[in-house]
Formats: C-alpha cells, sequence, structure tokens
C-alpha cells in the first residue's frame, strides 16, 4: 500500500519523468508555425523592444556598453597541457596521485557556474562564456579545474534564457580540451529539486559523462550518505572524478551547536570515503566556515583521511578570504574561488588577491597573475550587461552567522518575499528562516533543503504563525507542498531524524519515505519518452533532450515552444538579447558558421488601436517588417 501511496501521490502524477504529463497538458505541443530563422530573430528583438525583457526594468533606450576586453591569444598558439591530460592518460586515481604529490595549494576558477549563480541570479549566457573560452584554456591551463555547469545553470539556462544546456557544456568543450571541467550535483536530486529514481540519476551521470564532465561535485542537501552513493559509484562507473560533499552548517568552535561538531564532520567524510569519493569536498555554501573553525577542520580531516580535500566556500560575511589562508595552512590540497572581477560578497573570495597573497608563500599557486588579470578584465566589462539581475548587496554582511541562508537563496528570497508583497518584512523573514530552521530541528540548508526553510519561513509570516500557532493549530493548517513533501522523505532523512510531533502536525496522517525515495520511484522509460517527444515535436530527439525533458519537463517544453517562435536566441549578443536594439542600429549576427544576418532598427510605429505597434527593420538591406503586441 506505501507504493501505491507514492504512485497517487499529486507530484508523481504531475510527473517529474513519466509521460502521463505529456497526455495531462495537451496545450504544451501547439507550437506556432514555422517560421525562417530571420523572421524568428526579428520577433524576438522586437519584442524585447516593445515590452522589454522579462525580470528586467524595461529601459526607455538600450543602455550603452563599453567592448569587452579580450585577452590576445593565438589561434596557432597550442593549448598548454592541463589536468585534463592528466585524467586522460592517467584515470581519475591518476588525478589524486598527481593532486597528492604537488606541494603548491590548486586552485577552482568558480566564475563560470557559482560566481553568478551567487552574484547575479545565474544568468550569464553562453554567448559570453563562448567568447572568452579559448584564452581561458590558453591563460588558465594551470588550474586545477573550472567549475563550469550544473547547480541551477541547468534550469535557469533553458527557463530565463532559451538556452540548451548541454549546448553549452559541448561548445566550452571544445574551445577548453586542457582544463578539467566540473559540475555540482545534487546526488539523488541531480540538477533538480526533487529525488528522481536511479535509472534518472545513473544516466544523466552517462550523459554528462560523455558531454565533457570531468568531476563531479555530489552533495546531499542533508548530508545523508545514502543518498549519494548511488552517484558516486556511477561516477566512477563512467571513469570521472567522484567529488564527495559534507556540506557545512553550524560552527564547530561553538559549543553550544554541537549536533554539527568535529567529530559529525569527520564521521561523515570517513563515510564518503568508504563509498568511493576520489576527493572529500567541503562545501561551506552559506560561508559559515570561519577562519580558525577551518583550520581545525581541514587539520582533521587530513589527519583522518587519505583522499584529497576541495574547499568551497562565499564571502557573504567578508571573512572568506582569511578563511582561505588558514585553511591553506592547515593543508588543504585544492580551494574554490573566483576571478576579482566576479568574487567577493555572496560569490567566491577573489582568485586574485588570493594568488597574489600567498606569492612567497612555500604553497604559492604559482600562477601567473598578470593572465588572470586580463581574464578578469574581459568578465569586469562583461558583468555590466547583466546589472539588471545583481543582488544590490553593496557590502559584505555578518548576519548571515545568524540565519545560515546559502548564497544563492538570499536575493531570491528577497524577490520570492516581494512578490507576495512581504519586501518591508523582510527583516521578519530572516529572523523566521532561523526559527524555522530551528523548528525542523537544526537542519542542512543547501538546495533544496533551503528553499523547504524559506518556503516554511515566508508562509509563516504571510500567515502571522508564530511557532506556538503551528503546534496548537496545525490541524487546521495547509502547509506549502515543499514542506509536506520534505517532512514526506522527499529529500531523504534529516541528521537526526525528523521532529516527530512535527512531522505528524504537518503530514496530517499521509504516508513516508523511511528509505531512499530512488529505490522506490518507478524508473523513467527513456525510450518512451524519446519516441513520444519525437512525435510531438516533430524532430530527431538526442538523449539530452530527452534527460532535459525528464529533470525539467514544463521547462523544456516551454523552451521548445518559445524556440519555435523565436528561433535560437542563443546567437544573439547579450546586449541585444536583453535589450533589443536602438533606433539606427545595426548588428551583425551569425546564425551558424559562414552565415551572418545584418539586422538594423529603422523605426517603431506609434501603439495601434488594437495595441499593436509594427517594428521596421532592414534585414540584409532589404525591408522587413514585424507586428507584435505591446503589453503595455
Ligand atoms: C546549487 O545546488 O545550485 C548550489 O549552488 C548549492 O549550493
Ligand atoms: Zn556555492
Amino acid at each position: 500500500p506505501f507504493l501505491e501511496n507514492v504512485m497517487q501521490h499529486p507530484d508523481f502524477l504531475s510527473g517529474n519523468y513519466d509521460t502521463s504529463f505529456i497526455d495531462t497538458k495537451p496545450e504544451l505541443f501547439e507550437f506556432p508555425q514555422k517560421k525562417d530563422r530571420g523572421t524568428k530573430l526579428l520577433t524576438y528583438i522586437g519584442q524585447t523592444i516593445v515590452n522589454g525583457h522579462p525580470g528586467l526594468v524595461k529601459a526607455d533606450k538600450k543602455p550603452t556598453f563599453v567592448k569587452p576586453r579580450i585577452p590576445q591569444t593565438s589561434v596557432n598558439q597550442p593549448y598548454p597541457s592541463g589536468t585534463k591530460q592528466i585524467l586522460d592518460e592517467q584515470g581519475a586515481d591518476g588525478v589524486v596521485k598527481w593532486i597528492q604529490q604537488q606541494k603548491k595549494l590548486l586552485v577552482t576558477d568558480t566564475t563560470f557556474r557559482d560566481a553568478h549563480q551567487s552574484l547575479f541570479a545565474t544568468r550569464v549566457r553562453t554567448h559570453d562564456l563562448v567568447q572568452i573560452a579559448e584564452a581561458t584554456g590558453k591563460i588558465a591551463s594551470d588550474l586545477f579545474s573550472l567549475e563550469m555547469w550544473g547547480g541551477a545553470t541547468f534550469d535557469t539556462s533553458m527557463r530565463f534564457l532559451n538556452e540548451d544546456p548541454w549546448d553549452r557544456l559541448m561548445q566550452l568543450r571544445a574551445h577548453i580540451p586542457n582544463v578539467l571541467f566540473q559540475m555540482l550535483f545534487r546526488g539523488a536530486n541531480a540538477v533538480g529539486y526533487t529525488n528522481y529514481p536511479d535509472n534518472v540519476v545513473k544516466k544523466f551521470i552517462e550523459t554528462s559523462a560523455n558531454a565533457g564532465i570531468d568531476v563531479f561535485r555530489i552533495f546531499d542537501s542533508l548530508n545523508w550518505t545514502e543518498g549519494m552513493r548511488l552517484a558516486i559509484e556511477s561516477v566512477r562507473e563512467n571513469g570521472k572524478i567522484a567529488e564527495a560533499a559534507i556540506c557545512y552548517t553550524g560552527d564547530i568552535l561553538d559549543p553550544r551547536r554541537d549536533k554539527y561538531n568535529l567529530k559529525y564532520y569527520v564521521n561523515l567524510a570517513k563515510d564518503l570515503e568508504k563509498a568511493g569519493a576520489h576527493i572529500l569536498a567541503i562545501k561551506d555554501m552559506a560561508g559559515l566556515l570561519k577562519p580558525y573553525a577551518a583550520f581545525e577542520l581541514v587539520k582533521a580531516l587530513k589527519q583522518e583521511i587519505g583522499i584529497p580535500i576541495h574547499l568551497h566556500t562565499h564571502d557573504t560575511s567578508g571573512n572568506a578570504g582569511a578563511m582561505l589562508l588558514k585553511a591553506t595552512e592547515a593543508g588543504v590540497d585544492i580551494v574554490d574561488v573566483a576571478l576579482s572581477s566576479m568574487s567577493g560578497l555572496t560569490s567566491q573570495p577573489s582568485l586574485n588577491a588570493l594568488v597574489t597573497g600567498l606569492e612567497q608563500h612555500e604553497r604559492s599557486t604559482g600562477l601567473d597573475i598578470d593572465g588572470y588579470q586580463q581574464l578578469a578584465d574581459y568578465w569586469e566589462d562583461v558583468r555590466t550587461y547583466y546589472a539588471g539581475f545583481e543582488t544590490g548587496m553593496n557590502a559584505s554582511n555578518a548576519e548571515v552567522y545568524k540565519h545560515e541562508m546559502p548564497g544563492g537563496q538570499y536575493t531570491n528570497l528577497q524577490q520570492q518575499a516581494s512578490g507576495v508583497g512581504l519586501g518591508e518584512r523582510w527583516g521578519e523573514i530572516k529572523e523566521m528562516y532561523s526559527n524555522v530552521n530551528h523548528m525542523f530541528g537544526d537542519i542542512v540548508k543547501v538546495t533544496p533543503s533551503s528553499k523547504v526553510v524559506g518556503d516554511m519561513a515566508l508562509f509563516m509570516v504571510q500567515n502571522n504563525l508564530s511557532e506556538k500557532d503551528v503546534y496548537e493549530r496545525g490541524d487546521s493548517i495547509d502547509f506549502p507542498e515543499s514542506v509536506i513533501t520534505f517532512f514526506q522523505g522527499y529529500l531523504g532523512q534529516p541528521y537526526g531524524g525528523f521532529p516527530e510531533k512535527l512531522q505528524q502536525t504537518i503530514l496530517k496522517g499521509r504516508d513516508y519515505f523511511t528509505t531512499r525515495p530512488g529505490e522506490l520511484l518507478p524508473p523513467a522509460d527513456f525510450d518512451e519518452i524519446k519516441a513520444i517527444l519525437e512525435e510531438k515535436l516533430e524532430r530527431p530527439i538526442t538523449d539530452f533532450d530527452v534527460m532535459s525533458y525528464v529533470m525539467y519537463p514544463q521547462v523544456f517544453l516551454d523552451m521548445q515552444k518559445r524556440q519555435q517562435e523565436f528561433g535560437n536566441v542563443s546567437v544573439l549578443d547579450t546586449p541585444t538579447f536583453f535589450y533589443g536594439l536602438r533606433l539606427g542600429e545595426e548588428i551583425a549576427i551569425t546564425i551558424e558558421q559562414g552565415k551572418t544576418l545584418m539586422v538594423k532598427l529603422l523605426s517603431v510605429s506609434e501603439l495601434s488601436p488594437d495595441g499593436m505597434r509594427t517594428i521596421y527593420y532592414e534585414l540584409n538591406g532589404q525591408p522587413r517588417e514585424i507586428t507584435l503586441r505591446d503589453a503595455g
């Protein structure tokens, strides 16, 4: 009967993976008529001129931007060999051995993934990554790795940028053949927000390994090893590097916070080493690891485990630079940093500052600082394109030690709060976030568990509920869906278990998992999904499409629809993508190698009585017009 309940669960029926989702939503397949590529792009640009870009305040006029400085590297200059060659020639164990032979501190650059995820809502487009890819491969060849995929990028590239995440991965791989590519993988939640059946997790890893990922940083949002084993094994089976993470929360130096003490982390690390991790990651997603705590933690781990240690943090409090130095003294092998112009605050600390700060030290990184300055210059210019998505945080803030919100969640939750009219009560929400964490039994908070805490905090503030109200009147309260499924064990089991009374109050007799959801969820039928998509979309469907669909069915199909209407908008430069064109402006759009469209904006008509505007262009010298609705 339990399994039956699972199958009847609304989450399952609405389906993250099964094909019933397709049957219940025929409107998803009503596509607009086929048009040529030029018309589609003119429609997109016109739409952006008239109605602005979703999520951006509509500008009266397209802002002006400087042309990004791209470091000059010669096409004839070969790519220096790097860590990727070590993996290809000596395998994952060869890389581990190589790391252990290094005295210098090794460096991962997160600019391509976490830096922009944490600074401006994961909005960096493939276009801007590809422009700097060759220079990155040639200049940054002595990095340990580039973190460049996974986490929120998979979802956002489809949802907001109309881009295929797989295409980004393969384009970057083609331009950077020498440095290890690293992704963030949410264990049983893959790159989504809930547990997937085991065959989905395995297939996703296999597909990304084939497309170019070398290092998989695997974490579980509750530090539940059971949720990570399958991913670790699958990465190993694919000959890639399994980096398993302990997510850091609390404060090991504070005797009052004894749930997550040094012993807890050491035991977890030992479990992950036993489970087959090649590297251990310390994932400090909120930036709570204090400098002297880092020293103690890294020192203890170096004594207790035999695999290399890779440290990830966020600089929200402003303490992260100091923390990295203490971790370096304690013997950490690899650290995550971002190019200076993409560093600090909710992002990672600065690569350039770390590299120069450690010069002459016995563990100096040996990286060429002039080259990295050039890469930072490029990102300084490109970052201005995304100003409309910036967090608005101007200075570091040590309050993070109190609310413990991950770097990537802070501004999202703030947005969510404003969206439901609670912008004014942000202070209360932060405090409630901390209370909810306490009510939930002090849990690890990272995607997706952090979202559950955020949803509950918002819900309580919105409905003026205190903790006492929840216990006393909980039977008559409809809690948010994410909170219910969390207490049903859909994200796995928290350390120390669920608080029983609250679980009963929230579940109201519903069934719940005590084992791994992935074991019980029926496997996805990839062939069936492929066949149906092929029929409905009337085009050949790749394994990549199938995986995108399985992760985010609705988002994937919405994107297909927009692609039918607007074509491949990833060929547009970013200012045009966000702001359209200025009157009289002409751009060249390379739609495929050797095929360029010249597009010039001539004029935009007044609003017609039925709410339409006509945009007059020149396309390759010929007049063209597009008429569309002004949403007002
Ligand atoms: C993600 O899962 O996207 C994260 O960055 C978690 O820290
Ligand atoms: Zn992070």
